[in-house]
């Protein structure tokens, strides 16, 4: 008898496992998400590489980046005459967007390192 429940209470105890962390996966991605919707006006640079490449905001919209590298970069937009200090590893630095168009800029130490922000009116 004891051999018949045994099997059984581990099966069930092992089905609430996996519901358990089917849940906590679903609570993950709410939360990605939730950070995502958040994150509409920030580039993030990681592995030489601006994400998202191109970013769409309305005029005012105030952009951060944040490096995530462990090496120095820069934004540079020569459309806007723009040129940030050197980014360190977590540094960030903002500009607000006061007129419509689309903006190329790129990384000034690596100028294949390229993003765009388009600013719509
Ligand atoms: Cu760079």
């Amino acid at each position: 008898m004891t051999d018949v429940v045994q099997p059984a209470s581990t099966a069930r105890r092992e089905v609430l496992r996996v519901a358990l962390g089917a849940g906590v996966g679903a609570i993950a991605t709410m939360a990605v998400r939730a950070s995502r919707a958040a994150d509409a006006n920030h580039v993030t640079i990681d592995n030489f590489a601006f994400t998202p490449k191109t970013l769409t905001v309305k005029v005012g919209t105030k952009v951060t980046w944040t490096n995530k590298d462990q090496t120095i970069h820069t934004i540079v937009c020569p459309q806007l005459k723009l040129k940030s200090d050197p980014l360190d590893t977590d540094d960030s630095f903002s500009y607000t967007f006061h007129t419509a168009g689309d903006y190329n800029y790129a990384c000034g130490l690596h100028p294949y390192m390229k993003g765009q922000v388009i600013v719509a009116g």
